[in-house]
């Protein structure tokens, strides 16, 4: 059998804060309970098809940069068949639990769309073996409608419905490849779902366009019997100026308006939190409160760069924040933190994917071993509990039950005089967290 990560002996294992091997982990202790569930419960960390298997270095102004084993075999199935050993050789070494991919990832377009679906299918065949050997599972699958040609304008909301069914007739595959290897997730990211310019666009029209594609997945997954949760993924800009999945808010009201709110939760990635000009926090804030938080994609970006640069996360307040969230709103259900990140171009061997991943995984323990301590001190829940305090007289009950009235609101001010000017003790709160960090 041939091995493709020779320079990884054995399985990445959890060695405590004090070791000094690049190959173990210091934070991400699976067993390790925290807060009445293991840190593999709370966390299910799942690896990325595209970015670890599938990037080839290459970037807008350079050739491909790196070198894989599997990437040898001439042939295109051949070269898949390689892909997913290696795939799954290096998910049983990182010991993540998930992983994701789009059915472009597994498996090549062929000649026609009906080889490209023969193509898929061997495929999902292979990797189910490689699941049962392995006890490695899918989190969720996707379809890729946005590298082809074809999507140039737009998948669900093509202007030529010939491509709308071509969309909708792959989608039909891929739904039917993650229910076949047990996904229990499926993501819909609207990569060419926006438009450039309005002089060639009609919004309206693309937007239900969008929203009965949706209604024939709903449908679709009800006939073949996949219970996997749907999810969107927003994103605001990038490929398209203006994307229709901006941010969760928009998202959110899309699903409402076209009557699919029940059909769908939302999977957050954090680098389009930030492009949306959001903190990742508010979006997971922004799910949770509606009781619609999905899945999580765990890369981040860079500040100074205005684009997805699809890193691994290693800043701990980003998930120190992002998982007080998470614990806040009862955690992530069937979801998952999926790595949507890839290693820097320079970063050219195949040992980075493992120093990438084995990073953001520890950075995500310890945000998570932090959150746990906020939360158990109890400091910011009593600080909010203060702060709202006024809202519990019986006026502001009423207010808020629907029984209030301006006029109730008068004869309060008018008993109570002016109100008195409080602090919000941002800085305070600041260094309080830090005492935790
Ligand atoms: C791109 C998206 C994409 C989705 C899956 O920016 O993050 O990778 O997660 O299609
Ligand atoms: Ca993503
Ligand atoms: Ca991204």
């Amino acid at each position: 059998m041939t091995v493709y990560f020779p320079e990884v002996k054995d399985t990445v294992l959890y060695e405590g804060p004090g070791s000094k091997n690049p190959l173990a982990f210091k934070w991400y202790d699976r067993k390790k309970e925290v807060m009445g569930k293991t840190m593999e419960q709370h966390l299910r960390f799942a690896v990325a098809y595209w970015h670890t298997l599938k990037n080839d270095g290459g970037d807008p102004f350079g050739a491909p940069a790196v070198s894989r084993k599997w990437n040898e075999p001439s042939d295109p199935m051949d070269r898949a068949r390689a892909t997913c050993d290696a795939a799954f050789e290096f998910f049983t070494k990182l010991s993540a639990p998930y992983y994701c991919f789009h059915d472009r990832d597994l498996s090549p377009e062929g000649d026609s769309f009906k080889a490209s679906c023969d193509n898929l299918e061997k495929m999902v065949a292979h990797a189910k073996t490689l699941q049962k050997e392995t006890g490695v599972k899918l989190l969720w699958g996707t379809a890729n409608l946005f590298s082809h040609p074809r999507y140039l304008h737009g998948a669900g909301t093509n202007p030529d419905f010939h491509v709308f069914a071509y969309a909708a007739a792959q989608v039909k595959h891929a739904i039917a490849a993650t229910k076949e290897l047990g996904g229990e997730n499926y993501v819909f990211w609207g990569g060419r779902e926006g438009y450039e310019t309005l002089l060639n666009t009609r919004l309206k029209q693309e937007q239900e366009q969008m929203a009965a594609f949706f209604h024939l997945c709903v449908d679709y997954a009800k006939e073949i019997g996949f219970t996997g949760q749907f999810l969107i993924e927003p994103k605001p800009k990038e490929p398209t100026k203006h994307q229709y999945d901006f941010d969760a808010s928009t998202v959110l009201n899309f699903l409402r308006t076209y009557d699919l709110y029940d059909h769908f939760k939302l999977n957050l990635e954090a680098n389009h939190a930030t492009l949306a000009g959001h903190t990742f926090e508010h979006e997971l804030a922004v799910a949770g409160a509606a009781g619609k938080l999905g899945s999580i994609d765990v890369n981040r970006g860079d500040l100074l760069l205005g684009w997805d640069t699809d890193q691994f996360p290693t800043d701990l307040y980003s998930t120190a924040f992002a998982m007080l969230e998470v614990l806040q709103t009862g955690g992530i259900g069937s979801g998952g933190l999926n790595f949507d990140s890839k290693v820097r171009r320079p970063s050219c061997d195949s040992v980075d994917l493992f120093y990438g991943h084995i990073g953001g995984m520890d950075t995500f323990a310890r945000g998570l071993l932090i959150a746990a301590a906020i939360i158990e001190d109890g400091v910011l829940e009593q600080f909010k509990q203060e702060r709202y305090s006024p809202w519990q007289g019986s006026l502001p009950q009423s207010v808020m039950d629907g029984q209030g009235s301006l006029a109730l609101c008068e004869k309060f001010v008018l008993e109570k005089g002016e109100p008195t000017v409080k602090s919000g003790r941002q800085e305070y709160l600041e260094n309080v967290i830090n005492s935790f960090i």
